[in-house]
């Protein structure tokens, strides 16, 4: 492979480098705002840390945990020890990729600024992950460094044995003489930021792969200060004295904007919560009183049911991602709280979110218009742009964009420079995209194209209904597919005969009657990633085995 243009790396070990997408096969990259234009020496973490202490803003609060806090200057201070520990005791140099796993503590995100002003690249991994899933992270990345919270070293241990490039696993958040913490002790709180590119790679996320073998996103210095250049800056548009709290992990991009980034940026401080449950996101809430919120539309949803009045009194934002919110979470969790949620749509690919409006320009149940900073459009399969109104292919650009590592799944979601996310959106005349499914969650039904997550928004609006997922099934009797639902019944209501007929008849008044789930089925609850995404292939195999019994019949 040859490199078209000899650009400045920091990088000794160029992995990063020699496995990115070849250039044809590059998303379009886009810094028409003057924020963007970075220039061409950046560490993240100098922006996004160091600085604050150069302005004075060192004894603010930066991250806290139940248990821990740090000022903006101890917090410096412990990622430039580990740092020190991560060159001096294991040997790190500027381009080598370093696992993290652990749930979302202090140190774990000082780890991960330690990897990253190191020059060094991380590799997030959510704590649930199986030995499998991280020997396979570990072998495509050619990670050698891991550093785990020393709770959750067996599944590591075990990946280490499959995956041989795997030398040392140091853990973390312990007390044992090899831990982290105990050799960070020891090391200067000094420590020089490798003098990296903007566009060194310092982080590779895996998407979650619910379809085939994850994918390794790759992201750079450069891309770290965008996302909160753009969506930070105009939608959330939060301020130094606000307090960030959230349930995704850091090692969900999601998370790591919301639970370190955003607030950085502006010198504001996070507080990051181990077990984030609906219970224990309301508990931390009440008792911390932290004013931006960034969860999922299932944990808005489950809070609901368990508020108290006043429990929320301290939060001013509330974002949500990773799924469609409905109008109807959106507009119930407005009731119970008079905040307006924002939605919007975010990939592991392009980092964060690129559709999202602002407060105060929301319309309920669409995801919102193109964040500043980003061009999205509608287009049918052969690429061409569709006009509003219209329903198809979402395709966005903007100054982060999908870097596959080594994947030749690069040319499906990026074409012609545009990221396509493989979800059908509609465009409406007054520019808002709406979310109607991914695009291979449609269900065709005799000739018509259904969106479940519409269906699901419909059965959501009834009382008795608390979650559900909608999916096509086989109806091998009339050789087609058919609209089934998958209903969570809200405590109180018994989920029997009379409630399926009641919530069929209630989607036919609330959409087109030929729309409605010709199936219910109750369960107790909906297959889900780590992320809080439903695991809709989950259900249409379930679907499909239920179909192929029932025509045995
Ligand atoms: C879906 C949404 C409707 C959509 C993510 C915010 O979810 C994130 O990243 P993933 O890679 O999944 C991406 C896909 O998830 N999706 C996300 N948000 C919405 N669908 N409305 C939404 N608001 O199918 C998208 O293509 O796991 C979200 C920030 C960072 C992220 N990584």
């Amino acid at each position: 492979m040859t490199l078209t243009t000899a650009t400045y790396s920091a990088h000794v070990d160029p992995f990063a480098r020699e496995h990115l997408p070849p250039p044809p096969e590059m998303p379009d990259f886009i810094f028409t705002l003057p924020e963007l234009r970075y220039p061409e020496r950046l560490n993240c973490v100098t922006e996004l840390l160091d600085n604050w202490l150069a302005k004075g803003h060192g004894a603010h609060p930066c991250f806290r945990s139940l248990e821990t806090s740090f000022s903006y200057a101890e917090f410096a201070a412990l990622v430039n020890r580990i740092a020190n520990v991560l060159v001096g005791d294991y040997g790190l140099v500027p381009g080598n990729r370093v696992l993290l796993r652990s749930p979302n503590t202090p140190i774990m995100a000082a780890a991960l600024f330690a990897v990253m002003k190191a020059g060094g690249i991380a590799v997030t991994s959510m704590p649930l992950l199986r030995a499998k899933e991280l020997a396979f992270m570990s072998d495509k990345a050619k990670v050698a460094l891991a550093l785990c919270d020393h709770r959750f070293l067996e599944e590591l241990e075990k990946a280490k044995l499959a995956a041989p490039g795997l030398t040392k696993i140091v853990p973390m958040g312990g007390t044992s003489s090899e831990d982290l913490a105990r050799r960070s002790e020891e090391a200067s709180s000094d420590f020089a930021p490798c003098p990296t590119s903007a566009e060194d790679i310092c982080l590779i996320a895996f998407t979650s792969g619910t379809t085939g073998v994850p994918k390794g996103a790759m992201h750079n210095h450069r891309d770290m200060l965008a996302t909160c250049d753009t969506y930070g800056k105009y939608v959330l548009a939060p301020r130094a004295s606000d307090v960030f709290i959230g349930s995704p992990p850091l090692a969900f991009t999601f998370g790591l904007g919301g639970g370190a980034l955003f607030s950085l940026r502006v010198g504001a401080s996070s507080i990051l919560l181990e077990q984030a449950a609906p219970d224990k996101l309301i508990e931390a809430i009440r008792t911390l009183r932290p004013t931006v919120c960034f969860t999922a539309p299932i944990a808005y949803r489950a809070m609901l049911a368990k508020l108290q009045p006043g429990d929320l009194a301290s939060l001013r934002i509330c974002v949500s991602a990773g799924e469609a919110l409905p109008q109807a979470t959106w507009e119930a969790w407005h009731k119970a709280t008079g905040i307006e949620i924002l939605d919007g749509i975010g990939s592991t690919e392009m980092l964060h979110i690129f559709i999202g409006a602002p407060a105060g320009k929301i319309k309920p149940g669409s995801t919102g218009i193109p964040v500043p900073g980003y061009e999205a459009k509608i287009v049918d399969e052969q690429g061409r742009e569709l006009p509003r109104g219209s329903t198809g292919l979402l395709a966005v650009r903007g100054p982060t964009g999908c870097r596959y590592l080594a994947d030749p799944r690069q040319n499906s979601y990026v074409r012609n420079g545009w990221n396509f996310t493989g979800d059908t959106y509609r465009l409406d005349e007054d520019g808002y995209y709406w979310h109607q499914a991914r695009s291979d969650d449609m269900i065709v039904s005799a000739g018509y194209n259904i969106a479940g997550p519409e269906v699901e928004g419909a059965l959501l609006s009834h009382p008795a209904v608390l979650e559900c997922a909608v999916v096509g099934a086989p109806d091998p009797a009339h050789d087609t597919t058919i609209v089934k639902a998958y209903v969570v019944a809200r405590p109180g209501h018994e989920a029997n005969e009379p409630l399926i007929a009641a919530l069929q008849e209630h989607v036919r008044s609330e959409i087109a009657p030929y729309k409605f789930p010709r199936i219910i089925t109750f369960v107790e609850a909906l297959p889900r990633t780590e992320s809080g995404k439903v695991q809709r292939f989950v259900l249409r195999e379930r679907a499909k085995a239920e179909s192929a019994r029932g025509a045995a019949k």
